[in-house]
């Protein structure tokens, strides 16, 4: 998955494909690096991210949107604001993914009444602007790993088909580094009733591990992505495409080859 972000203020990459012809160039990039889908996203969730509005968020979104939808590939929206997920639905997006796991108001109910539309869902704690400060768990890979499987549960109970959830781990997302380590090392103990996503791409335990600065964090993205992949990760969302794509290719052709 290629991340595509229209953001001023992003983590890696915020204010670098501003204008709608520039998204557009870089989501094309992505697909010629050999990414399977997009993930468009118009709100910034880094630690102590501002929110946006919903009019803010849809002016930045939809024009980039329209036009990616003509690319031919599945294409997510991420955003937690129910109206932002009608709209983008309307439009024609394959998909949901949500850092908030279809928590606000209405959201469940209407993801339920788009029989064709995946979703993802994220756990996280608190909002983005807080939650480096809701790290205090008794066991991170338990309590993620049932968070997830109840979301999921509900939201089949109320009409997704079961095919259509992703579950994510939500690396970075209220967990300290030490966390996120733990939480993918229980994942690769108990997989999950659904298929799980990693977005590790750039983050920063990654930082922490390497002490390599946001810009400089390539190689461990993609040590990382192998990690996940290896711990059962099916989809992998990435800045990075091309780079990604090589590093699982040379894997996978070692990890299949016999003497
Ligand atoms: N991470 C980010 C944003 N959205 N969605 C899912 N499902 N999983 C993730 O790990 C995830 C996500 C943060 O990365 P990025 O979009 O590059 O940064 P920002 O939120 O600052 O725009």
């Amino acid at each position: 998955m290629g991340i595509v972000n229209l953001t001023p203020d992003s983590f890696s990459d915020g204010g670098r494909h501003g204008d709608e012809a520039a998204a557009l160039r870089h989501a094309e990039t992505l697909l010629r690096e050999g990414a399977d889908m997009l993930d468009l996203g118009a709100e910034s969730s880094r630690p102590g991210a501002a929110r946006v509005g919903e009019v803010d968020e849809w002016a930045r979104l939809a024009p980039v949107l329209r036009g990616v939808l003509k690319l031919g590939v599945p294409v997510s929206v991420d955003t937690c604001k129910t109206g932002v997920m009608q709209r983008a639905l309307d439009l024609g997006a394959d998909a949901i993914n949500d850092i908030t796991a279809l928590r606000a108001p209405g959201a469940e109910s209407l993801l339920a009444s788009y029989p064709d539309a995946g979703v993802i869902l994220m756990h996280m704690r608190g909002e983005p602007a807080s939650m480096q400060q809701l790290t205090d768990y008794e066991d991170v890979g338990a309590e993620v790993l049932d968070f997830l499987e109840e979301r999921a549960t509900k939201i089949h109970a109320l009409g997704v088909a079961s095919h259509r959830i992703l579950l994510d781990p939500g690396f970075g997302f209220a967990k300290t580094a030490a966390q996120n380590l733990a939480l993918q090392a229980t994942l690769a103990m108990h997989s999950p009733r659904h298929p799980w996503l990693a977005g590790w791409s750039r983050k920063s335990t990654l930082g922490w591990i390497s002490g390599a600065p946001v810009t400089e964090r390539l190689p461990a993205s993609l040590a990382a992505a192998l990690a996940a992949v290896r711990a059962g990760a099916r989809l992998l969302r990435v800045h990075d495409v091309s780079a990604t794509v090589q590093v699982l290719s040379v894997w996978r052709a070692m990890e299949n080859a016999r003497p």
